[in-house]
């Protein structure tokens, strides 16, 4: 017998995915670094038990969808009495290894599921289609990818992390008119975006799971560095150092208990720094990280290739003369819209 195949999807199926993919985006980063799941039980075309992965080292959402199940008693429906068999929708491939949790395929076939909808596959090396193959092998039928690219897409991070054994990376920095990023003055220049392109930044922080500023930004900035007019969770802070000790004076240090200070190996080469910070903050279970500046730092990431999206505002009524220029970059965003006196682009790479 050949290997076994999942089938291609149903018509109904994207429409019961989309609303897995909104459960599963409720908790936002505190699952992080897991990925973000979504499941659901339809029977007689209604749902019949819902869950998420809520936070990470929790149960995972098919076991939440399957508690519902079983407690609301639906589980002792049959098609005898009427009813359909149950299918499970789930956006991503139901684990086969034993993590902190127990496998969810062993869950599955426990509670007498025969049919399994999933979104795209789990790209955890000890995954990666061995939990469909199980179910498979159970004789479960199974239907996907479907959705995929927005199921990848909410999980970028977690993909990134697995993929390609980085964080997902963001650069972020605001410019004039005139293109600086500074006027080239001592202390904390003058402001350069406005206060929307603020909250704007303040999401992007609230959703990596660390921030990274170079030492002479910190210096000469002072900068806060949490997403203070969102509230919680606030990014881990990193501080990309050469050699000089960082003390504890710096608003940063003040409000994040551990902040995490990566030092620059006299031996390393600039263009593997990146790598070098990368493979550290993955020791951390940090895989998302807003890169904010300065220049030198920015240079290192976008020199070395390693960034996936690049956000930056530009005030087009701020002339600065002089100062640090803002990096050129020769790509063209993939968005670009007006945020009050701002121009806001987006720019993205990588493989989604
Ligand atoms: C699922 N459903 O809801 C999630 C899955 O340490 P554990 O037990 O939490 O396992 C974490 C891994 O399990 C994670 O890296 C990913 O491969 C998968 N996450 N799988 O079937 C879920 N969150
Ligand atoms: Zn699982």
């Amino acid at each position: 017998m050949g290997i076994q195949q999942p089938m291609p999807p149903c018509p109904e199926d994207s429409l019961w995915m989309r609303r897995c993919l909104e459960i599963a985006r409720i908790p936002g980063s505190s699952v992080s670094p897991n990925p973000l799941v979504g499941a659901l039980i339809v029977q007689n075309q209604k749902v019949r038990g819902q869950g998420a992965h809520l936070r990470w080292g929790s149960a995972h959402a098919e076991v939440h969808a399957l508690q519902q199940w079983q407690t609301n008693h639906f589980a002792h429906n049959s098609p005898a009495n009427g009813e359909d068999a149950p299918t499970l929708y789930v956006t991503l491939e139901p684990c086969n290894h034993q993590g902190r949790t127990p496998p969810c395929t062993e869950a599955i076939i426990n509670a007498g599921i025969q049919s399994v909808v999933f979104g795209c596959k789990d790209p955890h090396p000890l995954v990666s289609g061995a939990g469909i193959n199980r179910l498979l092998q159970a004789g479960i039928m199974v239907r996907g990818p479907v959705l995929e690219k927005e199921c990848q897409w909410m999980n970028r991070r977690f993909e990134t992390a697995c993929l390609r054994n980085r964080p997902y990376v963001i650069l972020k920095w605001a410019m004039s008119a005139d293109g600086f990023m500074d006027n080239g003055g001592p202390g904390p220049g003058p402001r350069i975006s406005g206060p929307l392109a603020s909250l704007i930044t303040h999401q992007l922080r609230r959703e990596q799971a660390a921030i990274l500023v170079g030492a002479q930004t910190l210096i000469q900035d002072d900068p806060d560095l949490r997403s203070w007019r969102l509230g919680e969770p606030h990014p881990r802070v990193v501080i990309a150092s050469d050699t000089r000790p960082m003390v504890g004076s710096h608003r940063a240090f003040a409000r994040n208990l551990e902040p995490l200070v990566l030092f620059w190996p006299r031996s390393c080469p600039e263009e593997d720094l990146a790598q070098v910070w990368c493979k550290s903050l993955m020791e951390q279970r940090l895989n998302s990280l807003l890169v904010e500046g300065g220049r030198k730092t920015l240079d290192i990431f976008l020199k070395s290739g390693v960034w996936d999206e690049i956000h930056v505002f530009q005030n087009s009524n701020l002339i600065l003369h002089q100062g640090t220029i803002a990096p050129h970059l020769p790509c063209k965003p993939v968005k670009e819209e007006r945020v009050d006196r701002d121009t806001y682009r987006i720019y993205r790479h990588g493989f989604f």
